[in-house]
């Protein structure tokens, strides 16, 4: 933590949309009157029936229930495309840069609503309407936001799978929903390889069932279309009409469920409505990034994650925005691969993960520096605590100390951000979240006693006390969940995971997850699903998995693993469970370290003592605190005498 500030220029300041004075003001605004500050910032949306009712919202424990706008009416498609084509048709929407570096598009709003209303034209062809499930399993190609949009056109529920999950995964999330279409593409080029994603949904489909699937052209290869169940993207498109009445829809119908990674079990489907979503990520987008008519802006996430949902396509679509979509990888061709595009497109914002940045980080300046950044004006991080000397080579050698960083602190749960510097209000902190935004309360409660800790500094668990828009709703099908996973541990308070600081100036600063959810390059992921894919292999009595400090992707993944009486320990084995997880989950689960461990610490009531495995992982076994209360203290010098070499 260090005290230094980074204030924005005058310059800066002066053509922002929201200084320090108007921060403040709005701030509170925000918490003191919800209902007349969302009641006005809703208008920014077109609305088909005005909501008359803004927040109805409780976290009481024995009555969770969240809904804004609930008798509004209003269409995500419409806002995004439509009231954008009679001043921007001619706009670009979307830059796309493929994964080929001689390859990129640019789709106007005229050219984006004729392919939203043409694919919303075909989903109802194949029996898709209001409140279906769609599962995209997309490469990162226009086709990926038009389906998207078409969903919410006609009122479908889309949930995309990041197209780095195995089949397995996928199955699991198609099943989970009951979904009636997969949309695909026959490949995904990415760093000049190709996933077979057509394939992958083939041997999804023999554990999900003869889901129909629409397949998208991407690089033309030879998938195997079979005839009924898949659908040729380009065969059906051709014959399709561009018009499409965008469906009414109600402010709480949900617009899309993203499975997410807990502590505990499988997947949560993280649900998320319609106007309540659109308007915070809409909002926040404009905000946190200073955006103006005309700047472009890239996010470099995956429509996969989050990030892409509120970040690459709604809330700059709702903001008639161009947002650039990359399909790529940032070391391909080359490490300068980033700034190359950045150059070329003009982008003003640029948006990114800290593991992203300590990758590029080792592999010198001279890739930065041999282009022309000069357009940017704004820097964003998310997905994960960003180190201080990320954060300086980010703002010195990348933003040459001209951009302000926003750090953005958010979840999958909460639809936009929730904590951030805005650029042109507040002197960043290296390594700091700073700021709630509007509408939102943050409190840093005592994590034993659950209590709120007024005064700062302090630390501890990371709360919110309040609703505010973009908040998920609910876990799909099972309510029961959302309320026990975020509302039982500190009742009357939505508690996010996350531990955190408040320093003596007020401001916050994220510390990492509570609980047994890792952050792996920025990926989300719960050590248990990792366990129970290694327990699902044959040879594997047990297994327990902790995160240890990576240098490049944040946090890496640590296996340790029991094998079934009689089962050999062997390097081959070790590869075979490498493999094994990736086949499971993909390859973003892959273990970086497997440890066999003939036994694993517990206590006398059989819980396994993940405090000492991660000390351990961590290669910081002085500091193991109290083992007496193992069955069995002996387990413990066994393992640290075979642990993962410095
Ligand atoms: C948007 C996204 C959420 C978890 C979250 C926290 C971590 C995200 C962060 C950050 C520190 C930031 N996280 N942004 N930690 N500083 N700026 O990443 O959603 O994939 O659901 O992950 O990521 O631990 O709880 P999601």
């Amino acid at each position: 933590m260090s005290d230094k500030t980074y204030a924005p220029s005058d310059d800066f300041v002066k053509n922002a949309n929201v200084d320090a004075a108007k921060y403040d003001e709005m701030y509170a605004a925000s918490v003191n009157d919800p209902d007349a500050f969302w009641g006005e910032h809703m208008k920014r949306l077109d609305w088909i029936k005005t909501p008359t009712k803004i927040k109805n919202t409780s976290f009481d424990y024995h009555n969770v229930s969240i809904k804004w706008f609930e008798d509004g009416e209003i269409n995500v498609a419409a806002n995004c495309v439509d009231r954008h084509l009679a001043t921007r048709g001619d706009q670009t929407a979307i830059i796309w840069e493929s994964d080929d570096p001689n390859v990129d598009k640019h789709i106007t709003y005229n050219e984006l609503s004729e392919q939203v209303n043409k694919l919303a034209n075909v989903y109802k062809s194949l029996g898709v309407g209001k409140g279906d499930r769609v599962v995209l399993y997309m490469p990162m190609i226009p086709e990926a936001a038009y389906a998207m949009l078409a969903c919410a056109r006609i009122g479908a529920i889309h949930s995309i799978v990041f197209a780095g999950f195995s089949p397995e995964a996928l199955a699991a999330r198609v099943s989970g929903c009951d979904a009636k279409l997969i949309v695909t593409a026959d490949q995904a080029p990415r760093g000049g390889r190709a996933t077979p994603l057509k394939a992958n949904v083939d041997k999804a489909r023999e554990h999900c069932g003869e889901v129909q699937t629409l397949v998208v052209e991407r690089t033309g290869a030879d998938v195997g279309l079979k005839d009924g169940l898949d659908h040729s993207y380009n065969a059906l498109m051709a014959n399709a009409s561009a018009d499409c009445p965008p469906e009414p829809m109600n402010a709480e119908d949900p617009l899309f469920i993203l499975y997410t990674s807990g502590s505990t079990g499988a997947p949560k489907g993280v649900v998320h409505t319609t106007g309540g979503y659109l308007l915070y990520a809409a909002l926040t987008h404009e905000v946190t990034f200073d955006y103006h008519d005309g700047d472009i802006y890239w996010c470099t996430a995956d429509v996969g994650w989050v990030t892409g949902h509120s970040y690459i396509v709604y809330g700059p679509l709702a903001n008639g925005a161009t947002t650039l979509m990359f399909e790529g990888v940032p070391t391909y061709p080359d490490a300068g691969r980033f700034w190359a595009v950045c150059e070329k497109h003009k982008v003003n914002q640029f948006y990114t993960a800290p593991t992203a940045i300590r990758a590029l980080m080792g592999q010198g300046t001279e890739w930065v520096t041999k282009y022309d950044l000069s357009d940017l004006k704004v820097l964003g991080t998310v997905g994960e605590p960003i180190n201080p000397e990320a954060w300086n080579w980010y703002n010195d050698v990348v933003g040459k100390g001209n951009c302000p960083i926003v750090d953005t602190w958010w979840q999958t749960e909460t639809g936009g951000h929730m904590m951030t510097p805005l650029p042109g209000a507040h002197a960043t902190k290296p390594g700091a979240a700073m700021k709630p935004f509007f509408g939102v309360q943050p409190v840093v409660l005592d994590p034993q006693a659950g209590t709120e800790i007024a005064e700062s500094p302090c630390e501890g668990v990371l709360c919110i006390a309040d609703s505010w828009p973009g908040q998920m709703r609910t876990v799909y099908g099972d309510h029961e969940r959302f309320v026990k996973t975020y509302f039982s541990d500190y009742k009357g308070y939505y508690f996010a995971g996350d531990g955190c600081r408040r320093d003596a100036d007020g401001d916050y600063w994220i510390t990492g997850r509570v609980d047994d959810v890792i952050n792996v390059s920025g990926h989300r992921m719960g050590t248990a699903e990792v366990e129970s894919a290694l327990v699902a292999h044959a040879k594997v009595a047990e297994a327990a998995v902790v995160g240890f400090p990576h240098e490049i992707k944040g946090q890496g993944i640590y296996c340790y693993v029991t094998l079934m009486e009689g089962e050999e320990y062997t390097d081959d084995l070790k590869t075979e469970l490498r493999n094994w997880v990736r086949t499971e989950i993909g390859p973003i689960a892959s273990p970086d370290y497997i440890q066999w461990a003939p036994g694993l610490p517990k206590t006398r009531s059989g819980k396994i003592m993940r405090r000492i495995l991660r000390k351990i992982a961590e290669n910081d076994y002085g500091a193991l605190g109290d083992t007496s209360t193992l069955a069995d203290p002996s387990v413990v010098d066994e393992l640290i005498a075979n642990r993962k070499p410095d």
